[in-house]
């Protein structure tokens, strides 16, 4: 039986001083039947517990480059702007979170994020720093619903049981990717150039894709739902 009406975290952008959010992620969990509640900026810890408190599962949405030095990284000149302030909160965030035992799931960013925090490093910019040939169009042109490549799943992860499928044409909506694959974390879904598009942890409630499924009309389920 599927879980509805849990009450989902989202993490929100930051515009100037602004708490600044998508209405499409706040609409996709509306969609799933669930209840969004977009967790205002803060980087105030225990305000952020006793926010957490009200909510059964995180989502960490999409926004600008982590900032490299979060993996001990110079920043490339090819790196987008970053935000040491939506950084800092995101991260006390999902150790709040995890410390709650919440299930986190991260969109984009929030893949970005998680790979991050949990060790491993990105690619600051695929067109400047892939290693293999044949890069697909990770920034796509075309509008933010228009599915552009394939993402392969593997067969027997969450992922793919989340999403009904182990093969689904997905948007792509990123010029950064996972590179170095934090120790915990298990590759579960890629592109046919290799970019890793979804990531799992191996013991904890925690997944990651690296595309917009707010954007798209399917699968309008959230994971960790059974
Ligand atoms: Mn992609």
């Amino acid at each position: 039986m599927t879980k509805t009406n849990r009450i989902i975290a989202l993490s929100t952008d930051l515009d100037r001083s602004y708490n600044h959010l998508r209405v499409s992620y706040t609409d996709y969990v509306m969609r799933t039947g669930n209840t969004p509640f977009v967790v205002p900026f803060t980087t105030n810890r225990q305000q952020l517990q006793s926010l957490l408190q009200q909510a059964d599962m995180l989502l960490l949405t999409g926004g600008d480059d982590v900032d490299p030095a979060l993996y001990g990284e110079e920043r490339h000149a090819a790196c987008g702007p970053v935000s040491a302030e939506r950084d800092a909160y995101e991260w006390i965030l999902l150790d709040v979170a995890l410390g709650m035992h919440l299930p986190v799931m991260g969109i984009c960013r929030g893949l970005q994020v998680l790979n991050v925090y949990f060790g491993g490093t990105l690619y600051q910019d695929l067109a400047a720093q892939y290693e293999r040939s044949g890069l697909l169009q990770h920034r796509q042109t075309e509008g933010r619903s228009v599915r552009t490549h394939q993402v392969c799943l593997k067969p027997d992860s969450l992922t793919a049981r989340w999403c009904g499928t182990d093969r689904l044409t997905v948007n792509s909506l990123h010029h950064q990717a996972v590179r170095r694959v934090a120790e915990g974390m298990d590759v579960v879904g890629t592109s046919a150039d290799g970019v890793i598009e979804a990531l799992e942890h191996r013991t904890l409630q925690v997944i990651g894709v690296q595309w917009h499924p707010e954007e798209l009309d399917a699968p309008l389920t959230l994971p960790f739902a059974d």
